[in-house]
């Protein structure tokens, strides 16, 4: 039975607050649907069965490089994370796993953290390693690099680290490792290009030959930050070259926010997709840089476009299509717990969304080169409101109808808050 961190009897008394209403918004969108051709119960049982890791950095207050103002009830350590977690998994049932920082997350006893996981429900997603900040008691400094580090053993130490974090993974069931470095330059000239991707090549090679034959690795790309002039892994395009040359277990990983401002995201997703190297996914949204905003919150229509090219290739059942999705943000003015809830709902309703998507229209329209009628069968997609799909699958699967509203009305916060002692503020936030 699973521990659940919110009172069965609280979320089913709120539920019932809104049961009517939304039996009503459902069969209401169900004949709308209809019409258009469209089960919705078939849509619902997809979004049902759909999930997005929940970052463990997620759930502590982030911050900027200037401040972190923390919040009252703040995890202290990664069990109390994990409890945090479970409560967003409790009320929206669309995250039922959480990828781990390594060390940030690093505890002594794994099987009690595994044994933890599974009482509340949890299971463990992509591994990530951290070679972009030194540790105490740290031989070797990733001042200049890690993976790409132009003395050998500070690459070696790098390395090592990532083995570590497949071990640790190993113990806990999970079966990826994402793998991403701050390695770059602020100066031209500081390095040569090609000796710091060749050095990283070889450093990832070595770690790729201790993946078990059942994991992925993902490598993740970042056009800048912390380095400000070159980075090493800036892009989709070296991004590809590295899974290419690493082999059949080697994938990119698509960090929303990693991208100049405009880029077409979901075009390297569809050419990710289409070289069979599509790994992952971050979720966030930016309006700037790595701004690590909540999903959805500024352009909710690319993260449409993005799913648009997924359900695409789910569609046709494009060969080697398995991607992980999971968030990746920072929160420096919400509660962790309300922003992830409602991230991951808008993550699922992209999905809900792209699977309105005429298909059949839509291909029609492409081959006349009909432009305006194939974006409005993309819009009249983006415009349905599935809200009311959304909430059946989370109250069928037994959730929260109002997610936020459930958790402001458990007094959750309140009560870790009195049981968590309350951290100080100072020094700047995570990456
Ligand atoms: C880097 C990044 C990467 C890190 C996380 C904390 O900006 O997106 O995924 O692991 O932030
Ligand atoms: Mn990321
Ligand atoms: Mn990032």
């Amino acid at each position: 039975m699973t521990e659940l961190k919110i009172e069965a009897a609280l979320v089913a008394a709120e539920n019932d607050k809104r049961r009517a209403a939304l039996k009503a918004d459902y069969h209401a969108l169900g004949e709308q649907l209809s019409r258009r051709g469209i089960d919705i119960d078939a849509v619902k049982r997809k979004v049902a069965a759909y999930g997005v890791a929940v970052p463990s950095w997620g759930v502590g207050t982030g911050g900027t490089r200037f401040a972190r103002y923390p919040g009252k009830g703040e995890p202290r350590n990664i069990f109390d994370k994990l409890e945090d977690c479970a409560v967003i998994q409790q009320l929206t049932r669309a995250t039922p796993t959480v990828s781990l920082h390594i060390p940030w997350d690093k505890v002594a006893d794994l099987g009690a953290l595994k044994q933890r996981g599974e009482a509340l429900g949890l299971g463990f997603d992509a591994m990530n390693s951290n070679t972009f900040q030194d540790q105490p008691g740290q031989m070797h400094s990733y001042k200049y690099g890690s993976l790409s580090n132009a003395d050998a053993a500070t690459r070696a130490q790098a390395v090592e680290h990532n083995i570590e974090c497949i071990e640790i993974g190993e113990k806990l069931g999970s079966k990826a490792l994402t793998v991403w470095i701050g390695d770059g330059s602020n100066f031209p000239g500081q390095v040569n290009f090609t000796k710091a991707f060749e050095r990283y090549l070889d450093s990832m090679k070595a770690v790729y030959a201790r993946l078990p034959d059942d994991w992925r690795i993902f490598s993740e790309h970042k056009m800048f930050e912390p380095a400000f002039y070159s980075t090493v892994v800036q892009d989709w395009g070296t991004n590809l070259l590295i899974a290419q040359e690493l082999g059949p277990k080697a994938f990119c990983l698509v960090d929303l926010g990693h991208h100049a401002p405009n880029t077409n995201i979901e075009m390297i997703v569809a050419r990710l997709i289409q070289f069979g190297k599509l790994g992952g996914f971050h979720f966030n949204d930016s309006k700037y840089g790595d701004d690590d905003l909540d999903t959805g919150s500024i352009d909710p229509y690319r993260l449409f476009l993005v799913f648009n090219e997924l359900v695409d290739a789910e569609t046709r059942a494009a060969a080697g299509f398995d991607p992980a999705h999971m968030l990746d943000q920072s929160h420096n003015v919400t509660d962790p717990i309300e922003s992830l809830m409602i991230s991951a709902t808008e993550v699922s309703r992209a999905y809900a969304q792209a699977l309105l998507v005429d298909r059949a229209a839509l291909a029609g329209y492409q081959h006349g080169n009909d432009a305006l009628m194939g974006s409005e069968t993309l819009k009249a997609a983006f415009r349905t409101d599935v809200e009311p799909i959304l909430a059946m699958a989370r109250l069928e699967n037994g959730g929260a109808i109002s997610p936020v509203s459930c958790f402001r009305a458990s007094g959750y916060r309140a009560k870790v808050a009195a049981e968590r002692p309350a951290v100080t503020g100072s020094g700047g936030g995570i990456v």
